[in-house]
């Protein structure tokens, strides 16, 4: 990425333009009135460069709540909610009751640009939508991911290691929250929220 645009980088003179990116993803739990329980990552579909570093969050209502214990592995394209061979597996994070965030956060360098599928290993919550792909192309996309998994009773596996990446500290306060995430992880959920603002905006003119 930085490649590409390193000219534009060079002609705005933006040399932060071209620096490896944060990219922080959310393993969330949240609750809908329609759905019931949402589990879901946050992006679930992204695009990262070589030097990027992916910080993966673990996030919702807290530990004993809507299964509040995550974890982010690697997995396999051919076998959803399986490990891939070799790859990172962040282990079990506790959801905080409090800050509604693990204590820790499991941070991955990216050294390719090649399609990577990553999920949570606790019980169904990969089979119920808490995976997402970086890099997604050709037959190795998010959809194609989704079009294998059999059943959302699906429970998932977990590499029998804990590495490839760095825990971390968090002190982080979810900033997702099952209000904003009312639903889905998709800019739908985000519309629908800026639709009711807008909404209630409209519904205030017209009382006045
Ligand atoms: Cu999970």
């Amino acid at each position: 990425m930085c490649s590409s645009t390193s000219i534009l980088a060079l002609l705005l003179g933006l040399s932060q333009f071209c620096s490896a990116a944060l990219l922080k993803i959310y393993a969330n739990a949240a609750y809908d009135n329609s759905f019931g329980e949402v589990f879901e990552m946050v992006p679930n579909e992204l695009t990262a460069a070589v030097g990027d570093v992916l910080e993966f969050h673990f996030t919702g209502p807290g530990l004993g709540v809507l299964g509040g214990n995550h974890s982010v592995a690697m997995g396999d394209f051919n076998s959803p909610c399986m490990p891939a061979r070799e790859g990172f597996f962040s282990g079990y994070m506790g959801v905080n009751a409090t800050s509604k965030e693990a204590d820790q956060v499991f941070q991955v360098d990216v050294t390719n640009t090649d399609p990577m599928v990553f999920y949570c290993t606790q019980g169904r919550h990969c089979a119920m939508g808490m995976y997402g792909v970086v890099n997604g192309a050709g037959g190795q996309t998010r959809k194609a991911y989704k079009d294998k998994i059999p059943t959302t009773n699906l429970f998932a596996m977990a590499p029998d290691f804990v590495g490839g990446g760095t825990l971390l500290p968090n002190n982080a306060t979810n900033i997702l929250g099952p209000s904003i995430f009312d639903g889905a992880a998709s800019p739908k959920s985000l519309s629908s929220t800026t639709a009711l603002v807008f909404g209630l905006a409209a519904a205030l003119m017209i009382a006045q």
